[in-house]
């Protein structure tokens, strides 16, 4: 299942590079982020402005079949721009997380909700900690559930 669509690649050759090697090796190569080992999975988006299909390596954060898509971005300032994608269309959300991809919903947490899935986030992935650290931005989670296959 995909976001059918014009596919516009990363500007950023490191990210364009890593989502092709990931896709062509159905999941088995590209993986993880760079050689740390921390498992990485990929996000499919529609551009809220271009209506183009974006890709987007981000960290696995999984728990019970749901998965966190945390906009961190480094702990930058400004958001990366698929979180506005992820706002204007959260239908449109693919996952890919092994050999093939799935359709997910997707919405953004608050509350406890978010308390819970930031620490299972920095568990996956503990840098997460220090982004937010770094930043007066409160880094925004979203929570996509896969939806239930047609
Ligand atoms: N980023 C994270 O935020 N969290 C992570 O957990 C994470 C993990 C990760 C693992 C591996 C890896 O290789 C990269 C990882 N990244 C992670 C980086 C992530 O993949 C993104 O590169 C980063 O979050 C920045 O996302 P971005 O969407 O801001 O990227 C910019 C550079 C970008 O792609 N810009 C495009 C461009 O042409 O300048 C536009 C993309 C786009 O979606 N455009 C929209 C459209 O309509 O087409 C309009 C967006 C708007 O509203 O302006």
């Amino acid at each position: 299942m995909t976001v059918q669509g014009e596919y516009e690649p990363s500007p950023a050759e490191w990210v364009r590079t890593q989502v092709a090697e990931y896709e062509s090796s159905g999941g088995t190569r590209a993986n993880t982020l760079m050689d740390t080992g921390w498992p990485v999975i990929i996000v499919t988006t529609r551009g809220n402005k271009s209506g183009k299909v974006r890709k987007t390596p981000l960290m696995r954060v999984e728990h019970g079949g749901d998965y966190a898509l945390v906009a961190s971005k480094g702990g930058a300032p400004t958001h990366p721009v698929w979180y506005y994608n992820l706002v204007a269309n959260p239908e449109a959300v693919v996952i890919q997380d092994g050999p093939e991809p799935f359709e997910v919903s997707v919405r953004e947490a608050g509350g406890e909700e978010k308390r819970l899935w930031w620490e299972r986030a920095v568990a996956a992935y503990p840098p997460y900690a220090e982004y937010q650290e770094k930043t007066d931005r409160q880094i925004p989670l979203f929570i996509a559930s896969p939806k239930a296959k047609a």
